[in-house]
């Protein structure tokens, strides 16, 4: 469940056709559980900045962005795109956690003038680098689609409305199209405005797509964890800050201008010397775990010192008795990199040392895993794509 509804994850001819169509052609994931919460209004403004640590106050109509919002101690509640819709209009794109109930009860107890919805809205994602093509055919608008550049939509009644190219005598369906996507790949989002045409939209794409080998699938962990990007709920604790989450200063702007939840909070973080752990990667070093082997959202506990040295690590059998250090969040074998690799927080001292470190497994075992600075990099290129961590 996602958001309370059912979220399909897994389609019959597997996780490998899977990740090649996300790859090499186009995959078409349905993520109508990635709720809108709506605010609209005179004060939907004031509301979206005071529950984002993010500025925007230079958000343009028609720009999407990635928008942390955090609770007065500066820990992350959700990790939403928030899209301005139009001047007195937000949508806030929510991963899994109750957004509508928090937005109305800081609406409230602030006595703004806005009203907090969520509207039938249900994002369909067609990820991939045959997405584009597939988009133009879908909208017949090149130049709406070539102008889209990242995290950009568009909204409009006539030229973001798809007609049926089987029944042209059905009404258009009412779509928003974003470019964006929780992947590295190139992607778009159509936010389907009414949900009583999902099937149809659904059919649609399918049959459009089969030119470009699309396939059916759903956010793709493999794929995910390669770019390193951020799964709520799964990577983040009861307690993670946004500082920990290691995202750019402008995600993550404590010392900007307007206020929001958690501003002072994470004000007296980097005051007081900065996080004490942060989201990483992990690279595992050794084979004990099969293909097979994946894991998100348990807590892996990871043993160490401080120094990270590889020769001390390697003369434990079992490292029980260093101290802990972090936790590995998401774990899954790469096939771009050839080995695992996961996600999690380490202890701050050791983010850039390349340090070794223990990862107990849920059967006690302990394996070996270097530490990682996301994105990935292989050979000093970022394995994902341009991830914005890499800027
Ligand atoms: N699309 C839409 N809604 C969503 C998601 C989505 N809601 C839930 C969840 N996914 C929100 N989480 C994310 C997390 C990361 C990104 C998008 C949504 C993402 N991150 C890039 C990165 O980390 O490299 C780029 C961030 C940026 O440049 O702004 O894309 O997928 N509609």
């Amino acid at each position: 469940m996602y958001n309370r509804m059912l979220m399909p994850l897994l389609f019959n001819e597997g996780a490998d056709v899977e990740y090649k169509a996300l790859t090499e052609d186009v995959a078409i994931w349905d993520v109508a559980a990635e709720r809108q919460v709506q605010l609209k209004g005179p004060d939907a403004h004031k509301l979206a900045q005071l529950i984002t640590c993010r500025d925007i106050s230079n958000l343009k109509v028609g720009k999407g962005v990635y928008a942390i919002m955090t609770d007065q101690d500066g820990i992350v509640l959700n990790d939403p795109v928030l899209l301005k819709v139009d001047d007195e209009t937000y949508w806030f794109s929510i991963a899994d956690s109750d957004v509508l109930l928090w937005a109305k009860g800081v609406s409230v107890s602030q006595g703004f003038d806005v009203k907090v919805t969520e509207p039938d809205v249900a994002p369909l994602a067609l990820q991939g680098p045959k997405s584009a093509d597939l988009v133009k055919e879908l909208y017949g608008d090149d130049d709406l689609i070539d102008s889209l550049g990242h995290f950009d939509f568009a909204r409009d009644p006539v030229r973001t409305s798809i007609v049926s190219p089987t029944r042209p005598d059905l009404p258009p369906i009412p779509t928003l199209l974003a470019r964006s996507g929780w992947s590295p790949e190139l992607g778009y989002e159509i936010y389907l405005e009414d949900g009583a045409r999902g099937g149809e939209l659904w059919d649609i794409c399918i049959a459009a797509g089969e030119k470009y080998n699309i396939k059916p699938g759903a956010p793709n962990q493999q794929r995910r964890l390669e770019a390193g990007m951020l799964s709520f709920g799964g990577d983040t604790l009861e307690d993670t800050n946004a500082l920990e989450l290691g995202l750019p200063k402008r995600f993550v702007n404590p010392f900007m201008e307007p206020e929001f939840i958690g501003k002072e909070a994470l004000q007296k973080i980097v005051n007081e010397g900065g996080p004490k752990r942060v989201f990483c990667g992990f690279w595992f070093l050794n084979s004990a775990l099969q293909q097979g082997d994946y894991m998100r959202g348990k807590h892996l506990r990871i043993f160490g010192t401080v120094d990270g040295d590889e020769d001390a690590m390697s003369e434990y059998t079992d490292g029980h008795e260093l101290p802990h250090i972090g936790v590995v969040t998401a774990l899954g074998y790469s096939s771009k990199f050839g080995k695992h690799i996961g996600l999690g927080y380490i202890d701050k001292r050791l983010e850039k040392k390349n340090a070794v470190v223990g990862v107990e497994t849920s059967s006690g075992h302990m394996l070996a895993a270097k530490v990682s600075t996301l994105p990935f990099k292989v050979n000093g290129k970022p394995g994902g794509r341009m991830a914005s961590r890499a800027e």
